[in-house]
């Protein structure tokens, strides 16, 4: 059904020069009139222009006069004009529509948030706004003009001319209409100035709502951080005369990268430190960097066609943790990237949604906006640098950038950049775009003291599970990156790249005298699942000896791992592991970040997933219980040592959201969420009456809601933030997440019950349906009212925001890799689902891949 394959691409055989748009807006009438300066790109054909359903057609001339009508066609996705209407020369094409903004329910397009018009044009939005050849291969200079009574208007590029009820913008950078933007409202902005290197003086301007101006510092300081770093690191200066953002409350996603605007969902630009956790800070300092840099990777160069979406996004990805690990701990944040990948991206892949970095086929775009695409995608990218290294890549991006600005590219076109400019054959790593799954990856060491001073050979194998259309994988490249300890506790080899190319393949170390402990795939070298035979105390000895941090941390919770999926299957373990964690924790030398994470105890999804890629069926309860249990070991194994960590770890003065203070609270925070486990929530009751700032209130609440002592707490948070959307979104979701699992259902649907839940708000249905889904045991309770909850609010929520349903359906993509009873609920619910009637073209194929 409605099918699109990369194989058909073909380009539009019109040029579009110039894009001419006027919007006298209104709540519920306004009128678009676009003018396109068109022309043939070789004999001239059926003119087709997309536009959706919402969009009413008023009026439509060609240079000036109105074709004959039986020359227009118009079906529900688009406006066909006959090839026999059509000049064989440049010709103006001229629409006037009408739309309504405040029945806009679903955000794509033109819609109204809280009284201010904005928009959301990604993927194929703007098809709603007015009739266009809406594809991302299709670029133009836009020149906009905007009548409205809201004292603020803008648009694209640079300010032609503001005065009272009408502003006029022009955006002189060729683009795809994906890529424009509409923001009118009554804001109030923060300003501040850039200077470029090269000497041009930069306006910038974050938009909000008064009242909401001193929550908006941050995000200014973010930008400019972010400005410097792309001309610093990537030699990248910005392009306008001014740099407008822009946050509202009602957003299908994070954030995007409109030219010159870029719009925010609120929750990733406001910040205080009432009302924002540490993690809200690092989270909008990245959002921002990342929006940011896709002005070069992303607009200057955009894709070709939405099958390349991992072109932009890969990158960008890429390019915001670089400026992340640069503007804090790099070890710390690698570490921070493997986890999420793992948690989201091995996930995806390791279930019915698979699908390869650069997918083949789809019927809705935006369900490719995916962990896949964006941080597999960005773990490609590592890998391409590992590869051809540092140089390498710098001389590949400034090809790129030379080679491609002002043009949509392909992937192919990236892989050739990487080729001139390296002169590395780079056919065998294009299957990691074109492959879907994580492949396995199994290391066996043979040692020989007698031959050559002592020998260690390595021998790998990998292996790609099959996903859905891909049975059969041929060998990727892999690198792995591999350091040696001896026995002494000393690096005796330092980080040695190895390239897999081959099914099989070994490699040898030389003249080592005594057997070493081999640190593999240090830095997480390429995105894969590593299966060595290792005992526990050679594990505790890399956390101990390894310098390569973030082996280290894999040592620890490889350890954490074994206990944990021992204890999940009715074993006994731990004990190295506890012993093991007591010492890093106790290691003042280590990063107190680092030590953190550390204490963190895998969580039970993740515990599922990796049961899940050994061939075991995750039991929910059985995960829930072992982690609980290991935690409480834990905690009364280092009762005194975590004590002092958490009275060393509080930070004094006034709160910073910088990476030092952050990393303390971290550590804080970690060893309060193991105490929770012993001290009855007292210490957490204690710090929720006198935290200066969300973090550690947050945390407080959260340790006080497992100990089943949340109630006050939850009532004193309500009752001095309710009037604030984030904070109450926390307020839903914490109630969820942290519910034991047992009671999941039943507070999600007590909760989805009150007034103030706001379905219709995006962050709010996030909060508390991707609450429950991040109560893995909740969710996945044994009698399906997990599966049954979410079942109806997608359908619910399928009739006003169809992406919104299709994304929070991922919920479900784990299925199959359970028990018989949970499988056969989780079907029933998905087939509901998928008999609904008007379901959107969204959730259909999402529910169809997981029913597959
Ligand atoms: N392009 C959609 C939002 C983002 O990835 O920046
Ligand atoms: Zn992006």
């Amino acid at each position: 059904a409605n099918a699109q394959y990369l194989a058909d691409y073909r380009p539009y055989p019109f040029i579009l020069d110039q894009t001419v748009l006027d919007f006298a807006l209104s709540p519920d009438a306004t009128e678009v009139t676009a003018t396109l300066s068109l022309r043939p790109r070789e004999a001239v054909e059926d003119l087709v222009l997309d536009g959706g359903r919402g969009v009413e057609l008023l009026s439509l001339d060609i240079d000036g006069r109105a074709p004959d009508p039986a020359h227009v066609r118009r079906d529900g996705e688009s406006l066909t004009i006959a090839a026999a209407a059509l000049p064989d020369a440049p010709f103006a094409l001229t629409t006037r529509v009408r739309i309504d903004p405040s029945a806009n329910t679903a955000f794509e397009g033109l819609y109204i948030s809280g009284g201010i018009f904005c928009t959301q044009c990604e993927a194929e939005g703007f098809r709603h706004i007015t009739f266009y050849p809406d594809r991302p291969d299709v670029m133009a200079p836009f020149r906009v003009t905007i009548r409205s009574d809201k004292p603020v208007l803008l648009s694209n590029g640079n300010p032609v001319a503001i005065r009272d009820g009408f502003a006029e913008w022009n955006d002189p950078w060729p683009k795809p209409a994906y890529l424009f933007a509409l923001v009118a409202g009554d804001l109030v902005a923060v300003s501040d100035r850039f200077t470029t290197r090269s000497g041009r003086r930069v306006d910038l301007n974050v938009w909000v709502r008064p009242g909401d101006q001193d929550r908006a510092g941050f995000a200014m300081q973010s930008l400019i951080k972010s400005m410097r770093w792309d001309e610093d690191v990537y030699g990248r200066e910005y392009d306008l005369d001014v740099f407008n953002m822009v946050a509202v409350d009602d957003f299908n996603m994070g954030a995007m990268e409109n030219k010159g605007l870029n719009i925010f969902n609120s929750k990733l630009v406001l910040a205080s430190p009432e009302t924002a956790t540490d993690a809200d800070y690092e989270r909008i300092e990245a959002v921002i960097a990342h929006e940011y840099f896709h002005n070069w990777t992303g607009n200057r160069i955009t894709c070709r066609d939405w099958f390349q979406l991992c072109l932009k996004e890969g990158l960008t990805v890429f390019r915001d943790q670089q400026f992340t690990a640069d503007m804090r701990s790099a070890p710390v944040k690698r570490i921070e990237d493997v986890h999420t990948l793992r948690a989201r991206q091995f996930r995806e892949d390791q279930g019915p949604l698979a699908h390869p970095v650069r997918p083949e086929r789809y019927e809705e775009i935006n369900n490719f906006y995916t962990a896949t695409v964006y941080e597999k995608g960005a773990e490609l990218i590592g890998m391409l640098k590992r590869l051809v290294g540092d140089d390498g890549y710098a001389s590949a991006l400034d090809l790129y950038f030379d080679r491609h600005d002002g043009e949509a590219a392909t992937i192919e076109d990236w892989l050739a950049v990487f080729q001139d400019a390296t002169g590395r054959d780079l056919t065998q790593f294009k299957r990691w775009y074109t492959d879907a799954g994580t492949p396995h990856l199994t290391m066996t060491e043979d040692w020989d003291a007698g031959d050559r001073g002592g020998r260690l050979t390595l021998n790998f194998t990998q292996h790609t599970p099959p996903t859905p259309g891909q049975d059969d994988k041929p060998p990727r490249v892999i690198p792995i990156a591999v350091g040696l300890i001896g026995p002494n506790g000393d690096e005796v080899q330092p980080t040695r790249m190895l390239e897999m190319t081959e099914a099989r393949q070994s490699f040898t170390f030389d003249g080592l005298g005594a057997r070493p402990v081999v640190s593999a795939l240090r830095g997480f070298s390429a995105p894969v699942i590593l299966d060595r035979p290792i005992d526990d105390r050679n594990r505790a000895f890399l956390l101990a000896h390894d310098t390569d941090p973030f082996a280290r941390w894999e040592a620890g919770r490889d350890l954490a791992m074994s206990a944990l999926m021992s204890l999940a299957q009715g074993g006994d373990a731990g004990a190295d592991f506890i012993d093991a964690i007591g010492r890093l924790a106790a290691d003042r030398d280590a990063d107190p970040a680092f030590r953190a994470l550390c204490l963190m105890l895998p969580g039970e999804e993740e515990i599922a997933t990796a049961l899940a890629a050994r061939g075991a069926t995750p039991d929910p309860d059985a995960i829930h219980a072992a982690r609980e249990d290991l935690a409480r070991r834990v905690a009364e194994a280092h009762a005194d040592l975590l004590a002092r960590l958490y009275d060393a770890m509080e930070v004094p003065g006034p709160y910073s959201p910088d990476a030092d203070a952050a990393a303390r609270r971290s550590l804080r925070i970690a060893a309060l969420g193991l105490l929770n486990r012993i001290d009855r929530g007292d210490r957490a009751e204690v710090l929720f009456g006198t935290a200066g700032n969300m973090t550690e209130r947050m945390a407080a609440l959260n340790c006080l809601i497992r100990r089943g002592r949340g109630q006050a707490a939850l009532q004193a948070l309500h009752d001095r933030f309710g009037d604030n959307r984030l904070v109450m979104d926390k307020w839903f979701s914490v109630q969820v997440m942290a519910a034991p699992p047992q009671d999941a259902v039943a507070v999600a649907t007590q909760l989805a019950a009150r007034r103030d839940f706001d379905w219709k708000n995006p962050n709010r249905f996030r909060a508390l349906l991707g609450g429950l889904a991040a109560n893995h045991a909740g969710f996945h309770a044994a009698d399906g009212s997990g599966y049954d909850f979410t079942a109806d609010w997608l359908m619910k929520m399928d009739g006003a925001n169809p992406q919104i349903a299709a994304r929070m359906s991922t919920a479900f993509e784990t299925w199959p890799r359970y028990d018989k009873g949970r499988r056969d609920r989780a079907l029933s619910a998905l087939q509901r689902i998928a008999a609904m009637p008007d379901i959107s073209r969204n959730l259909r194929e999402m529910v169809s891949r997981m029913i597959a």
